[in-house]
């Protein structure tokens, strides 16, 4: 059952020292690292709601395209009376979808960082679903959250769309899946989207589309450290670098700084040199049977695995047991 107490709005488990610490820390490294969650402020949702509209942009729309084509057979595997669990909602678009098809869904819970992009999907889905408990949770999923209304024997159902789980770093990623199998319970299953490795043309245009909308989410990143964390970075003084690298199979999201300069954040002073890069986002792709060991490593049993005839993208379901 859901209790009433688990409908109280959680505020960001973030406070604001650990958070500008962890920016230091980064910043202190070499190269320089800055932690891709601060993507997403209210413009920075916004920005990556447009980037999943861009042709070059792939993912999003082949995703869906797989979740539609093969829905039933989603539902059915996934079983009725599931409590819904998504990691990183953001607009929960590709939700509604499973909400539709899925047999008697007992709850509804969205946890994502961004309060404002929470809130909207709440108003909406509670609209839509108007006999749908929706309990929204705010917070960063990567670090150990409470989900308060679950007990080990609820049927949950995770969904972790977008390839999110790529901006994991495979050991990390294997310690989430972990954590999320804990939260799923015994009888748990968990939808998972996941990006592949293709050719490279292809994998750069995605991270670095014509019209500049990645390079501006880029950037953001800057903008919410001088809006939130009290930093002074001159943004127009960094540029945006996506950069494949083949050996760890990843796309890497860097900014360049232009010129030698210093940033302020707080009472830290930061050095650039010209030519200088921060990397702050990892976007892991998986070949099929390298994804389904990190699976396994983690203690789950992948039940199932949706494609599209490219072969661009992958959906996988996992069991708990
Ligand atoms: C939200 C992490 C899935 O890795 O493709 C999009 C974020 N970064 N363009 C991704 C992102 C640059 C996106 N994820």
């Amino acid at each position: 059952m859901i209790g009433a107490r688990a409908l109280k709005w959680r505020e960001p488990t973030d406070n604001p020292d650990t958070a500008l610490q962890e920016v230091l820390n980064g910043l202190s490294q070499t190269p320089k690292r800055l932690p891709c969650k601060l993507f997403y402020d209210t413009r920075g949702s916004a920005l990556f709601e447009r980037i999943c509209e861009l042709d070059e942009y792939y993912l999003t729309r082949t995703e869906l395209d797989i979740l539609k084509t093969n829905i039933d057979e989603i539902a059915t595997s996934i079983g009725p009376e599931r409590i819904l669990v998504e990691y990183g909602s953001g607009a929960s678009i590709k939700t509604r979808l499973l909400l539709d098809a899925l047999e008697s869904v007992a709850a509804y819970i969205p946890i994502d960082i961004c309060q404002s992009a929470l809130l909207a999907s709440k108003l909406v889905l509670c609209e839509a679903y108007p006999h749908l408990p929706v309990i929204p949770l705010c917070g960063d999923y990567t670090s150990p959250l409470e989900l308060p209304v679950l007990t080990a024997t609820s049927r949950v159902a995770g969904f972790f769309p977008g390839s999110t789980i790529g901006n994991l770093d495979p050991p990390a990623a294997v310690e989430f899946l972990k954590k999320v199998r804990a939260h799923c319970g015994s009888v748990g299953k968990l939808l998972i989207g996941v990006d592949l490795r293709k050719d490279e043309p292809t994998l750069l245009a995605a991270y670095d589309d014509a019209e500049g909308v990645t390079a501006q989410f880029n950037l953001n990143i800057l903008r919410v450290l001088n809006r939130e964390h009290n930093a002074c970075f001159q943004v127009e003084e960094f540029t945006h670098r996506a950069i494949w690298n083949s050996g760890a199979g990843r796309i890497e999201m860097h900014l360049v700084s232009k010129c030698r300069q210093i940033a302020r954040i707080g009472s830290a002073i930061v050095r650039f040199d010209a030519g200088e890069h921060i990397v702050t986002e990892h976007c892991h792709k998986y070949r099929l049977p390298q994804f389904r060991d990190l699976c396994h490593k983690s203690g789950f049993t992948v039940d199932r695995v949706w494609s599209d005839q490219k072969r661009l993208f992958s959906v996988h379901l996992l069991s708990s047991a």
